[in-house]
């Protein structure tokens, strides 16, 4: 397939060559990013991408649905199976359709929404200012402790009290800790309020039972299928059977035309991949990883929001550093670990500008690095923030990174052995 891109198109090949090169050489610690596998990328890459599926299986507006029929069907009960869920739906182009497909299924616009703040942790479509989700619902926001890092639950049930919301959101894209989807499902009944979980950082460890389900205490489950869950980029919905129809229909027609068919072959891939023994030792290795790298920069003098982590993730507030994320991040970037800034809880920095760092586990762990590398990895961001403007100390740190890399090489090409009753 690349030979014929690089005869028709040398610059795109370049720089697709280029984009390898770079996530091979360098240590990727972007929380929601992660490396495929060969089979989830050839899916991804099939003579699906040539097919229109409009509808639902047995119910299409376009012939030739023999395999597309197929395909759906067994996606949805790949992931009803392993998530334990009554229904799925697996059109969804991306986890942010995904979340506005779960409002447009049980509120209306002008109800009112309540989900995190995105500066403290939440998404664009938890009803942030900027999002269309604030313009369409009337947004109330709740907000992570900033002394503990931690939810406030008689907080968040003090304000589900005061706004009584139509949908109350839990899930998180910067949020270090478990998160205790039953208390929130909780709060909703409490208030009469629909519960959706957006799990779409966490799914992969859901899968895998090393955190909470939210599936027996929301109403529906959002998901993407590329962080944890380490699939091609997509969203998902789970829900309960109740709202199965509305939340089919929500999707399409009422927000999406013909779903992406090989994005969605790729996720039932994906998810035969994550229903075996060697995904839950990933995920686990990815729990194992992240606090191990929490130690170890609190022992280099780095602040941790919440003091660690419960998951894959971690956010450092660099304030007691004297070092802006941004500024931090591009030194790493040059040393060859590629991060991204991230506001902290009440941060008095703007987001474009903030005063943390959030980091993850989910792609150095599927390259095979385990506590060693990430004691390492720990050292160097001690000896990068010591360095920040020095080039020749971040050029040495990026050889040593380098070296790093070619011990772990990019698994483009591993496969998880299937399972002998996979559906
Ligand atoms: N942009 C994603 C992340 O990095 O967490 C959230 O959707």
């Amino acid at each position: 397939m690349l030979s014929a891109l690089e005869k028709y198109d040398p610059q795109i090949y370049e720089l697709l060559n280029q984009e390898k090169a770079r996530q091979s050489g360098s240590i990727r610690l972007i929380a929601s990013e992660n490396y495929v596998s060969k089979a989830v990328l050839q899916a991804t890459g099939s003579c699906m991408t040539n097919k229109y599926a409009e509808g639902y299986p047995g119910k299409r507006y376009y012939e030739g649905q023999q395999v597309t029929d197929l395909i759906e069907t067994i996606t949805c009960q790949r992931a009803k199976k392993i998530f334990n869920a009554d229904h799925a739906n697996v059109q969804s182009y991306s986890g942010s359709v995904a979340n506005i497909a779960a409002y447009s299924a049980l509120i209306e616009p002008g109800d009112t929404i309540m989900g995190l703040s995105l500066t403290y942790g939440g998404h664009l479509t938890h009803g942030w200012k900027a999002s269309f989700t604030s313009k369409v619902y009337n947004s109330v926001q709740y907000e992570v402790d900033p002394d503990t890092g931690r939810f406030d639950f008689n907080k968040i049930e003090e304000l589900a009290k005061k706004h009584r919301p139509k949908m109350i959101v839990s899930g998180a894209t910067a949020y270090c800790r478990e998160i205790d989807f039953a208390k929130f499902g909780e709060i909703a009944k409490s208030v009469g309020a629909y519960h959706l979980s957006d799990i779409a950082h966490i799914s992969g460890l859901v899968i895998a039972g090393i955190h909470q389900s939210p599936v027996p205490h929301s109403d529906i489950v959002s998901t993407t299928t590329h962080k944890t869950l380490r699939g091609p980029r997509g969203g998902m919905l789970l829900c309960k059977k109740e709202h199965a129809k509305a939340l089919d229909v929500a999707v399409f027609p009422g927000l999406q035309g013909g779903p992406h068919m090989h994005t969605m072959t790729a996720i039932a891939v994906a998810l035969a991949e994550a229903d075996t023994d060697e995904f839950i030792n990933y995920a686990k290795q990815i729990v194992i990883n992240a606090k191990r790298l929490a130690e170890k920069l609190m022992e280099h003098g780095f602040d941790l929001v919440s003091g660690g982590t419960d998951n894959h993730l971690m956010l450092i507030d660099l304030r007691s550093k004297n070092i802006p994320g941004k500024i931090y991040a591009k030194a790493l970037g040059r040393a060859g670990i590629v991060t991204n800034y991230n506001t902290i809880p009440n941060d008095p920095a703007p987001p474009f500008n903030p005063s943390g760092l959030r980091i993850g586990t989910p792609a150095i762990t599927t390259r095979g690095m385990k506590e060693e590398q990430m004691d390492q990895i720990a050292a160097v961001f001690k000896r990068v923030a010591e360095n920040i403007q020095n080039e020749a100390v971040l050029e040495e740190i990026r050889k040593e990174m380098l070296l790093l890399c070619s011990h772990f090489p990019v698994p483009d090409h591993f496969i998880i052995p299937p399972k002998k009753n996979v559906i």
